[in-house]
């Protein structure tokens, strides 16, 4: 687009121009306005990424893909799926033809194939069969269940278990986490608005602050990214004064459910070590907070009434996922840009610390793996800044 601004501007109005050069400004007009050639970091922590875009025609069919090598255990097929799509969300208009892809990282050729198909017919036949399949319903299903991930929900499919209803019949030895993601199959796969985050966002707020004044919540997750809804709600807590958080989270449990508020609670308790950790760096991703997986129970106003309840009408509660994660205030930045997302987004900040800056990076720390030293920092853009990264907010962190 600057080059056409440029060549008509400089054979201004005024200006004799040939008929042979008319036309040389009007192909390369052309040429100027077909081929847009993308320059896109390959890292998703390299671009900006909002929430709403222009491609979710493409989007969703590559995200089913995805979803779906996950349901098979198949990482690497997920993460390129995941990758493509991310790519498309970062563009800044509709995808309309297969050269709008030019100069594009991340798309693979099957990515592209599907995308082609779409154009061309549509819709893809391959997500359409995909959406269709037996396997892909009953893992879904079935992974649908707070408690139960794909090892043990392939199990169960190759015993000819396919939904909840089999399940039920079955009578299966459950887990406690498990026996709570049946009870409130419903309730946990419904969307939670941001409407309802807020108000567990107070409750917790309440609790915290009942038992140690001067401490912080923050709403984290893909709230923090701007979303309206989710699968669950994240928070961190912490305090100003470093050591005052520990032991604060099995107090905040015990106030939730003595005022009725928790329908199921399971604490990790913290295992992280600094002068442990590097350079025998921990094997897995998970970070090692003292943190609650728990189901609040969300008293709804606008939900049916108790008498209807007793009816066997909805109740007028909402069963409602929740993460408590409790840091210690050194650690709050790199708990804040590791709980923020989105999962892309995180993966990729890591792999970029690794393979470009060869440092690694956690929702602990981040550490220099050349120079054998911490790089300390007290906000999000400080991290960035080691990481000789621009600064993305939360809400461009969509990837
Ligand atoms: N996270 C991560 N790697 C994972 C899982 C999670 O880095 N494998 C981080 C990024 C997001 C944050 O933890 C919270 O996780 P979720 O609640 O699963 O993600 P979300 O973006 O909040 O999604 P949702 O809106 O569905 O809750
Ligand atoms: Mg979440």
């Amino acid at each position: 687009l600057l080059n056409i601004t440029w060549f008509t501007e400089s054979m201004g109005a005024g200006h004799p121009v040939n008929i042979e050069k008319r036309h040389e400004i009007q192909v390369k007009q052309r040429l100027t306005a077909c081929t847009v050639v993308h320059t896109m970091g390959a890292y998703a922590c390299q671009r900006k990424t909002p929430l709403e875009h222009h491609n979710t025609i493409f989007t969703d069919a590559l995200l089913l893909l995805a979803e779906n090598a996950e349901l098979c255990a198949n990482e690497g097929r997920n993460v390129a799926f995941k990758r493509a799509a991310s790519v498309l969300k970062a563009l800044p208009r509709p995808v309309r033809q297969m050269e709008d892809l030019q100069g594009l990282p991340c798309l693979g050729e099957h990515s592209q194939r599907v995308i082609k198909d779409i154009l061309e017919h549509g819709g893809s036949s391959e997500v359409e069969m995909t959406r269709q399949s037996e396997k892909y319903q009953a893992m879904k299903a079935l992974t649908g269940i707070f408690g139960v991930g794909v090892k043990t929900a392939e199990r169960w499919y190759r015993e000819g278990i396919q939904d909840l209803a089999d399940l039920v019949t079955a009578d299966l030895k459950l887990n406690r986490e498990q026996q709570t993601g049946v009870k409130y199959y419903d309730h946990l796969n419904m969307p939670v608005t941001e409407a309802e985050a807020r108000t567990i966002g107070q409750i917790v707020e309440k609790a915290v602050h009942a038992l140690l004044p001067g401490a912080e919540i923050t709403l984290t997750g893909g709230f923090r990214r701007g979303k309206k809804t989710g699968h669950d709600v994240d928070f961190l807590v912490t305090h100003p004064e470093e050591g005052r958080e520990e032991g604060l989270l099995p107090k905040v449990m015990g106030w939730l459910e003595a005022r009725d508020l928790l329908l199921y609670q399971k604490i990790n308790k913290n295992s992280y070590l600094e002068a442990k950790e590097w350079p025998a760096r921990p094997s897995s991703n998970m970070d090692r907070f003292e943190r609650c997986f728990s189901v609040f129970k969300l008293e709804c106003p606008w939900a049916a009434s108790e008498k209807s309840n007793q009816s066997g009408e909805s109740p007028s509660w909402k069963a409602v996922r929740v993460d408590i994660v409790v840091v210690p205030f050194s650690q709050l930045a790199f708990a804040l840009l590791g709980w923020t997302g989105s999962q892309l987004f995180e993966r990729d900040l890591r792999r970029w610390a690794a393979q470009e800056k060869g440092m690694s990076l956690n929702s602990h720390a981040l550490y220099d793996t050349k120079r054998k030293q911490y790089l300390r920092a007290s906000s999000e853009e400080e991290i960035f800044a080691h990481l000789g990264l621009e600064y993305i907010p939360p809400w461009e962190r969509n990837a």
